[in-house]
């Protein structure tokens, strides 16, 4: 395949409600759409997943324009490609890290080849699921008994799990009053990080309550501490922010860093690398779940591709559109039913970007060409 043309936006989009987690609130998503173009004007699609703070990891939106524009979008505009997978393999492997932009124009990339085989990219990407299980991430609110009303609302939705927001303060306590309310839904703690091995007490305390996963509870850059954590806990630890790779996949589950691994494609730089970590994880029975970054339709519309590859085998943060925006930019919007999403066949990402609701959340636009 050929691409003659990538176009780059910045977006704004206001989230409905804001999102707290420990490491800061977000009010808006301001991100980076990436549109490729063949030489048959077909169009393929992304969502760039960096935040505009360094906060999640080390890339931001800015770093990320910089990255597509002066690298990756020259590299893609002066080789042809048979495949997608050479742009991880081949084209992208000498620039390191980044890993955020280099899945954004390689999933573009993704979309725009299923378009061309007239399939959709589940199927391209070996997905087998009709439908996928879906949970709901839940922000720190101002009380227990707001998170406790949002848990309800969703609850009533039907969605599968229910993973809460920790941080120092907000945290034996909160799952301690939630898990009285209710014994048995299938509950979680996300921690982005929040606390370290002199926390001991309050980590082993959180694994008298049968979560099914405490996520990413250490430094964003450690598989050793987590490994000790792992050792001492019970309840499975989930990799998030520490895994950018299979490599740090494979090193993860030799030292028993974690039993669970989420997955978010920008995170690992592209499909092709999300593709190796499952089929790694699928051998070894880790259960895997698509994680979010706040994404509109479009990012969604990639987490729930991936999602239908079969060891992604616990419910992803792939919740409805309507949770997060007024109105997204996809057609049509993304609906979960009783916490389940059908899985759309039509042709590429499955869901049409809606140019006219694009145009009015782009702030600025920039078209690059050979
Ligand atoms: O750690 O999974 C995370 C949002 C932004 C950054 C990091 C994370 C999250 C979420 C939200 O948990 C998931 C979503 O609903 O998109
Ligand atoms: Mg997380």
């Amino acid at each position: 395949m050929k691409i003659k043309q990538v176009v780059l936006r910045h977006m704004k989009m206001d989230l409905l409600h804001p999102f707290t987690t420990s490491f800061g609130t977000e009010y808006d998503r301001d991100f980076i759409l990436v549109e490729v173009i063949n030489e048959d004007g077909v169009s393929g699609w992304a969502e760039n997943v960096a935040m505009p703070t360094p906060y999640y990891n080390e890339e931001t939106v800015k770093t990320n324009w910089h990255m597509l524009e002066d690298f990756l979008i020259p590299i893609l505009l002066n080789n042809e490609i048979q495949h997608p997978d050479e742009l991880t393999e081949k084209h992208f492997s000498h620039i390191r890290g980044n890993y955020m932009a280099k899945a954004s124009l390689e999933m573009a990339v993704w979309d725009l080849y299923a378009r061309e085989q007239n399939a959709s990219l589940s199927s391209i990407l070996g997905g087998t699921k009709q439908t996928i299980d879906v949970g709901v991430s839940i922000g720190i609110k101002d009380s227990i008994d707001e998170t406790l009303e949002t848990i309800e609302d969703r609850r009533l939705e039907g969605y599968k799990r229910f993973k809460l927001k920790i941080r120092p303060g907000w945290d034996v306590e909160l799952i301690d009053k939630v898990r009285k309310v209710y014994p048995d839904i299938p509950l979680m703690a996300d921690a982005n990080s929040a606390y370290t091995l002199e926390d001991m007490d309050m980590l082993t305390a959180l694994d008298d309550y049968n979560l099914m996963m405490i996520e990413q509870p250490l430094a964003y850059n450690d598989i050793i501490d987590h490994a000790d954590l792992q050792a001492r806990l019970k309840t499975p630890i989930c990799l998030d922010e520490s895994i950018h790779s299979l490599e740090d996949a494979r090193k993860a589950l030799k030292l028993g860093s974690c039993k669970i691994i989420n997955i978010k494609i920008g995170r690992v730089g592209g499909l092709t690398q999300a593709k190796k970590i499952h089929d790694f994880c699928q051998e070894r029975n880790v259960p895997l779940w698509c994680g979010g970054m706040l994404e509109s339709g479009i990012g969604r519309a990639h987490n729930i591709a991936i999602t239908t590859l079969p060891n992604f085998t616990l419910p992803g943060d792939t919740a409805s559109s309507a949770l997060y925006w007024a109105e997204d930019i996809i057609e049509p919007e993304v609906t979960v039913e009783k916490g389940i999403i059908t899985v759309p066949t039509s042709q590429g990402m499955g869901y049409e970007p809606s140019l006219e609701k694009i145009k009015k959340y782009t702030v600025y636009s920039k078209s690059y060409n050979l």
